[in-house]
């Protein structure tokens, strides 16, 4: 990848490429782990993943989390929240309320949408592509609270998403249209972080956009798979393989402590 000139010598510009592509993550890792959307709708609420087509327990993320926080082999610790208003543009309830693009599949009978459904809304005269999914996470409801058993350590950071009506943000550090950002990446530069490890629910969501946006930062991303638990299966499977082809590392929560 190092491309010496005729001398054999490296240039500053090529050396700060190194430095920041590998050279930081060998010498000086900075690791952070991403806890994403562990929170009461996603196990046991309005969008329990063991009631989707997976039939996976978000709840089964939890023991393997805590372990991890337990050995406490991380520099920074971030939570994120899906934190979505009342009249949040994904929730399936409020489509009646809402414009339809004419570019829209629309469906005959509105009120026969269905979850999962992907509409396409007016926003300003504006399309905007969504995905359909029942009321979930709404800001300072129960179900937007984070799993009473998930180990909550100090001095840990708290992210919030999805708090604009009309945008949803699948990933951490971007809406789903990038017209804003969350406050994580300038957390994660502040700290000096090269490695993001992410985990949480789910998988082929929010888990999946998360770790692409950390590796289009700059981070060193891998995804530690037994602590992740997803939607559906092919949905799954899907995100997995965009994920590796991108270059997001693949590990179980056991390997953590022999990784850099
Ligand atoms: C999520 C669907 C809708 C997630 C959030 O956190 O993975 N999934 N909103
Ligand atoms: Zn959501």
């Amino acid at each position: 990848m190092l491309d010496l000139d005729n001398d054999g010598r490296l240039s500053l510009e090529e050396f700060r490429c190194a430095w920041l592509y590998w050279l930081k993550q060998v010498l000086s890792p900075v690791k952070a782990l991403i806890i994403v959307d562990v929170q009461n709708d996603f196990i046991t609420g309005s969008l329990a993943l063991k009631n989707c087509s997976a039939g996976q327990d978000g709840a089964g993320v939890i023991p393997v989390i805590n372990s991890l926080l337990e050995q406490d082999l991380f520099d920074l610790v971030i939570y994120t929240y899906d934190w979505h208003p009342e009249n949040h543009i994904s929730f399936i309830e409020t489509v009646d309320s809402r414009k339809i693009h004419p570019t829209s599949k629309v469906p005959v009978l509105r009120s026969a949408a269905k979850v999962q459904e992907k509409l396409t809304f007016d926003i300003d005269g504006i399309p905007r592509e969504q995905i359909l999914w029942p009321k979930h996470c709404v800001q300072g409801s129960f179900g937007a609270q984070l799993a009473d058993t998930l180990k909550v350590v100090p001095n840990a950071f708290h992210v919030y998403k999805g708090a604009s009506p009309d945008v949803d943000s699948y990933s951490a550090f971007w809406d789903n249209s990038k017209l804003s950002k969350t406050n994580l990446a300038s957390i994660l530069s502040e700290k000096n972080v090269t490695d993001v490890y992410v985990c949480g629910l789910a998988y082929d969501v929010c888990v999946g956009f998360t770790a692409m946006d950390s590796l289009e930062h700059g981070f060193r991303t891998i995804c530690i798979e037994d602590a992740c638990r997803g939607v559906t299966l092919d949905g799954i499977s899907r995100m997995r393989r965009e994920l590796q082809k991108k270059g997001v590392y693949m590990t179980m929560s056991a390997e953590v402590p022999n990784l850099t």
